[in-house]
């Protein structure tokens, strides 16, 4: 039977490299790595022929400034100072149409290689990211969401979303954002774009071959990692809006993206899914206070707000809370969840509440679970076509 990959099963980050300048030489020194593919070694390319131009300009006309101004035609006493020439026209043509063509040059190859990045191939995985203080989402082809996250602290406390995708293909992104301005940066790639409200742009880029010394993970095979920054401030949080870019072979995306598939699933593992991609840096499920109350008996029970005021922790409660969190304040906390307007469908929300009633000793008893005792529709289809379950199944 299907069952929902938890943290501990998703297959641990793995970056392509160390940050490590070590041994790379001048292009190391000012990418701190490698580039990871065509478009990004292209890129360096690009940057170090500009950089040793302007270098070999610089050299040469400081160079001759001072050569002339302080030797060739310094100023001797009893030498009477010359008329400077007021004209020279072949001289003037030669130093307007030299650097000019230089321009035209690296404009054309900025040009180039800019278009390329920005209109993806015909045959591109099309790919919807979402940005929003402070954290990245993105939605595969068959709807599904990115489910996997990967653990950066021993605590566990700290998350960044794996988005994957499969090596050796043209990925296009859609990109918007469902706030402020934020860019989107994976830096072993090189580019970086904008990502704004109200407003498409894109990102395109063509993954690498895995290497045959790629880590390998038993159930996905061999895989590869990618930092996911965003390069815009965007507010407190911005340095910790990170993701992964997870590269995989053919096989293993096509696995996790079955598993992905929301059509089958309960509206339970939704739920988990949800939360262990977009609520668990702040929200425990075990009790523990983290920077938002813990869910583990989240729900039927009452809560304390900040004003004095208490309710019970019901569906439209949770809901209200995942959408507007600023309406009510659980008491000892700062207001300093950001609202999911927006970014959660109805399915997903029914999928939290369900989670959060699963974690709950008021919830429907653990037996139950799966079952339509729930009265979600996604899973009355499910139920009927299936054999009937059996009763006391766990
Ligand atoms: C940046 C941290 C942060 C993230 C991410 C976050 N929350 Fe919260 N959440 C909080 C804080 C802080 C509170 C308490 C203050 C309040 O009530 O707004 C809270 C409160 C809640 C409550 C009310 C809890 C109670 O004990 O009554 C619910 C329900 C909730 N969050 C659901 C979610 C869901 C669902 C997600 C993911 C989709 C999520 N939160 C993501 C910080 C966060
Ligand atoms: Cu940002």
């Amino acid at each position: 039977m299907f069952s929902l990959p938890t943290l501990a099963t998703v297959p641990p980050l793995r970056l392509a490299h160390e940050y490590d300048a070590s041994g790379e030489g001048l292009s190391g020194f000012f990418f701190r790595s490698a580039g990871m593919n065509d478009a990004a070694i292209e890129t360096d390319g690009l940057f170090m022929l500009i950089f040793w131009f302007s270098v070999f300009f610089f050299v040469l006309l400081m160079a001759l400034m001072v050569y002339w101004g302080f030797f060739k035609y310094r100023r001797r006493a009893g030498v009477p100072i010359e008329r400077s020439a007021s004209h020279n026209g072949p001289l003037e043509i030669f130093w307007t149409v030299v650097p000019s063509s230089a321009l035209l040059v690296i404009f054309f190859l900025g040009l180039w290689t800019y278009t390329t990045r920005q209109i993806g191939a015909g045959d591109a995985l099309q790919l919807n990211l979402k940005a929003w203080k402070w954290g990245w989402g993105l939605t595969y082809p068959n709807g599904a969401e990115s489910q996997w996250a990967v653990t950066l602290d021993p605590g566990g406390t700290q998350t960044a979303p794996v988005f994957i995708v499969p090596e050796d293909s043209n990925i296009s992104l859609t990109m918007s954002s469902q706030d402020v301005i934020h860019s989107f940066w994976i830096p072993d790639y090189r580019v970086k774009m904008d990502v704004f409200p109200n407003r498409y742009t894109g990102y395109s880029f063509r993954t690498a071959k895995l290497p045959a010394d790629a880590p390998e993970d038993p159930d996905y095979g061999r895989y590869q990692d990618h930092w996911i920054f965003c390069a815009e401030y965007c507010g407190d949080f911005h340095s910790e809006m990170a993701a992964v870019l997870r590269v995989m072979t053919p096989a293993g995306y096509a696995k996790a993206m079955d598993e992905f598939d929301i059509g089958n699933k309960t509206p339970v593992e939704i739920g988990k899914a949800v939360y262990q991609s977009k609520c668990a840096t702040c929200h425990s499920v075990d009790g523990s206070a983290n920077t938002g109350p813990s869910w583990l008996n989240l729900y039927g029970y009452e809560r304390a707000f900040s004003d004095g005021t208490t309710a019970v922790g019901d569906e439209n409660y949770i809901r209200e809370s995942i959408l507007y969190p600023n309406a009510k304040i659980v008491a000892g906390y700062p207001g300093a969840m950001p609202s999911f307007q927006g970014l959660l469908n109805d399915q997903q929300l029914d999928g939290l509440i369900a989670y959060m009633k699963s974690l709950s000793d008021k919830g429907p008893a653990p037996a139950a679970e799966g079952e339509s005792a729930e009265g979600t529709d996604a899973e009355a289809t499910d139920e009927t076509t299936s054999d009937a379950a059996p009763e006391g199944e766990g």
